[in-house]
């Protein structure tokens, strides 16, 4: 018996006073997490705060970690010997999916942030993440009647082994009018091999004042109880919303909260090491602000060195524009985060005057790089009664990054071009990547033991190895094999959809998956009108012969995006529509999943074999998901937007399936689109948009549906109709999705274009990707 089993045993029994047989699974979770931790090294902070070198910290208000029992035990390898222990017992390894599951963040860019922890442990870099430690992450969703309906998630109700709450570190925040204390807490990221660990600190807040039991009497309580939830309420909840508008009060707290103390943290830290002396502090720490919620940090950091360590404000600049690197991950103006000077002012006062020192700094420099005077507003700062935190991020920073190539084009040439115009040798790409460990050696165990046989293990560390794969991609044994484990990981998809939602899933289906947070430009509502195409096709004999799919859907909204909430239940319509009419039933299938998340992704990606990013060209700054379903072997049907160029381009444009207008023509269509007369002309469209107003659906009297049909043709708040080009991209859009229909006929041929997807998707390994930040921004 390994250590390891035997401390699961012994843990048991001291904690519980159970055995391996009696143990509840929340017993039993608490044992192997622990005895986990105990191959971590219980020494695992110290250890990682005396790492030498330069340190790159990734500041972020999400990291969605997702499980992290199976990760952490695959990554110590100790998952085998898990299942040994568990199998030996009498127990199901799975036993845990119901347990942990750490949403603590919305979607793309909280997910990237994980990845990134893994590959920096594994790779060996010194990355640690900072964010917050929210109670509730990211609400859980039903689906009732066909609505979406929200509920808390309490993450940690059934504890949080994986974390230490490091008390000695905690530090001060200041707010006008409120002091909270900001407390660590440590979460080892274990690489693989467990090589290396790493730090992911959140910050949890709580109140100064020990609990006063003289104020705690009548008159008093009220104070008492006051003060401690207005700290708490900080870290209370993630903000469901993944593209800005919040502007709220509170998340402009959240946000200087961790920024404050992240950088207080490092501040003490260089301390110790450096003393006063903060010319060597950009050689020791190298800070990533993920996307512009930490930016607050700039000033924040100009504060505590000028404030505190009185240090000029060109000393504390420079070390600033040194040390910080931001990543952009919206091209959409819009999106852009904007701050009220009066709601700014009213929170942290204290931090506007280095604002200000800012937008005079940027002015000078303007002026001396030969700015037209005319031109310089274009660039403020603060500007009107706002505070624009991009552009206070390129302009304190040395580095700005998008996130998959042309996106980071779009920045340049377009949405950034007057800030490229001064500063180009700031900007360079980074395309996004994902671990291979999670998203492949973990969720899709049978691929990855074939794979392994075929070419060794050393794509688990080197994803690009996988090229070898190619040699195989005219053997018919292999593609045959490949195509039973596609099988396999659907028919264990279907009893898991059959379990949590009451479907029965057709394996012999073609499964056609959609999985992303629900929004407009992610045009879900395509999807959904080309499926009605397909219905009304087959029903008039215009669509013969089709191979029967089943089209599933997984997607969260923001809970106050209306228009998002419609579209849920508009595909929740069709999938009943589709199921009650006996001519289609056995040939359409459409399923919307609940509570999409990280552990439902990981089924999910395994088991599609078309992959759909269907963005209008030119929204999607990337997409990550897309990279998961290439891995496990689904083809791409998709627009040329974000990184799914850069899949076409690495697995081949015939192995995939682009259709639509591209960037350059969605470009020339928007100042003479007329939305309208395509609905008007192509009776096709009509039918399906038709059926949000004509009594085929029924949005229960909500009026749902008719504010889409009206969002399409007649456009509404301040959005010309059909904002997002569905019409346009129609009927290129039912073409392609009938291609792979017809093309999923020949199994092999078919089977061959996933398996040489999966054989290309080397570059898309967040270890690539993490490389590049070390070498070209981080320079640890
Ligand atoms: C901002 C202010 C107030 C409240 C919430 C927010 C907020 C929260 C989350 C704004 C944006 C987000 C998340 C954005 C996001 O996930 N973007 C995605 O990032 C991925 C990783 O780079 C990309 O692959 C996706 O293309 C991009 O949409």
């Amino acid at each position: 018996m390994g250590n390891f089993q035997k401390n699961v045993k012994d843990i048991l029994a001291l904690d519980y006073g159970k055995d391996m047989k009696e143990a509840t699974t929340i017993e039993l979770y608490h044992a192997v997490s622990k005895a986990a931790m105990k191959e971590t090294g219980l020494d695992f902070v110290t250890k990682a705060k005396e790492a030498e070198g330069k340190k790159a910290c990734y500041l972020s208000a999400e990291f969605l970690v997702g499980r992290l029992v199976y990760n952490n035990l695959l990554n110590l390898g100790l998952l085998h010997q898990f299942g040994e222990l568990m199998s030996e017992n009498g127990r199901d390894m799975r036993e845990f999916e119901e347990i942990e599951d750490a949403a603590l963040g919305n979607g793309g860019l909280g997910r990237l942030a994980a990845c990134f922890l893994d590959s920096g442990a594994t790779i060996g870099a010194n990355l640690s993440g900072y964010g917050i430690r929210y109670k509730y992450g990211l609400f859980k969703q039903t689906i009732e009647n066909g609505f979406q309906k929200e509920y808390p998630d309490d993450w940690t109700k059934a504890g949080d082994p994986w974390s230490v709450r490091t008390e000695e570190d905690k530090v001060l925040v200041h707010f006008k009018g409120q002091d909270v204390y900001a407390v660590p807490y440590d979460m080892p990221v274990i690489g693989y091999g467990a090589k290396k660990v790493n730090l992911l600190r959140l910050w949890q807040a709580e109140a100064v004042n020990e609990f006063h039991f003289d104020l705690f009497n009548e008159q008093n309580y009220d104070k008492e109880a006051k003060e401690r939830n207005a700290a708490a309420a900080i870290s209370a909840v993630l903000y469901p919303n993944d593209s800005t508008k919040a502007g709220k009060q509170l998340r402009l707290k959240q946000q200087y909260f961790f920024s404050s103390a992240s950088l207080q943290d490092m501040v003490r830290t260089y301390k110790k090491k450096f003393g006063n002396d903060f010319s060597k502090f950009s050689a020791e720490y190298a800070i990533q602000l993920n996307d512009t919620h930490p930016t607050v940090a700039i000033p924040e950091l100009l504060r505590i060195l000028m404030a505190e360590e009185g240090l000029s404000f060109a000393k504390a600049h420079k070390i600033a524009k040194e040390t910080f690197a931001y990543t952009n991950h919206t091209i959409m103006a819009e999106a852009l985060e904007k701050w009220d000077i009066s709601l700014f002012k009213s929170v942290i006062p204290q931090v506007y005057k280095y604002v200000v020192m800012l937008q005079k700094a940027l002015r000078k420099e303007l002026t001396k790089l030969g700015v037209n005077e005319n031109d310089q507003w274009q660039y403020d700062i603060i500007s009107g009664n706002l505070i624009h935190m991009a552009r206070m991020a390129i302009f304190a920073s040395h580095s700005t990054n998008g996130v998959a190539q042309i996106h980071t084009e779009i920045l340049k040439n377009d949405a950034l071009k007057e800030w490229y115009a001064v500063y180009p040798e700031r900007f360079n790409n980074k395309t996004n990547g994902i671990t291979q460990r999670r998203w492949l050696a973990l969720c899709n165990q049978e691929l990855s033991g074939f794979i392994t046989d075929k070419i060794g293990s050393g794509w688990v560390t080197d994803l690009s190895k996988l090229k070898k794969l190619e040699a195989f991609a005219e053997d018919k044994e292999t593609l045959q094999k490949f195509d039973e484990i596609k099988k396999l990981k659907k028919q264990q998809l279907a009893e898991f959809v059959l379990a949590k939602e009451g479907v029965e899933l057709n394996t012999n289906a073609i499964f056609d998956i959609q999985i992303k947070r629900l929004h407009e430009y992610k045009r879900q509502l395509l999807n959904a009108l080309s499926i009605l195409d397909i219905y009304f096709g087959i029903k008039d004999g215009r669509i013969k012969d089709f191979y029967p799919t089943t089209f599933i859907f997984g997607a969260k909204a923001a809970p106050g995006y209306y228009r998002a909430k419609g579209i849920i239940k508009f595909i929740n319509e069709i999938a009943k529509l589709v199921a009650n009419d006996p001519e289609v039933n056995g040939k359409l299938q459409v399923v919307f999943v609940q509570n999409y998340n990280v552990s439902y992704a990981e089924k999910l990606v395994t088991a599609a074999d078309v992959s759909e990013q269907i963005s209008t060209a030119g929204t999607e700054a990337s997409g990550t998901g897309n990279m998961k379903l290439m891995l496990n072997g689904a083809v791409t049907l998709g627009t040329y937007d974000g990184a799914n160029v850069e899949i076409v381009a690495e697995a081949g444009e015939e192995n995939n399936y682009i259709f639509g207008k591209r960037v350059e023509e969605i470009e020339a269509l928007k100042n003479n689109y007329n939305a309208r007369a395509l609905y008007e002309s192509e009776p096709r469209i009509k039918r399906v948009v038709d059926t949000l107003v004509d009594g085929t659906l029924s949005d229960d009297g909500t009026g749902m549906f008719a504010e889409l049909y009206h969002a399409l043709l007649d456009g509404a708040h301040w959005h010309q109709p059909d904002h997002y080009f569905l019409f346009a991209d129609f009927i290129s859009y039912c073409d392609a999705k009938l291609r792979v229909n017809r093309d999923y006929q020949d199994t092999l041929a078919f089977r061959k274009k996933c398996f040489l997807n999966t054989a290309n998707a080397g570059k898309f390994s967040s270890d690539r990707t993490i490389r590049d930040y070390v070498e070209d921004v981080w320079k640890l």
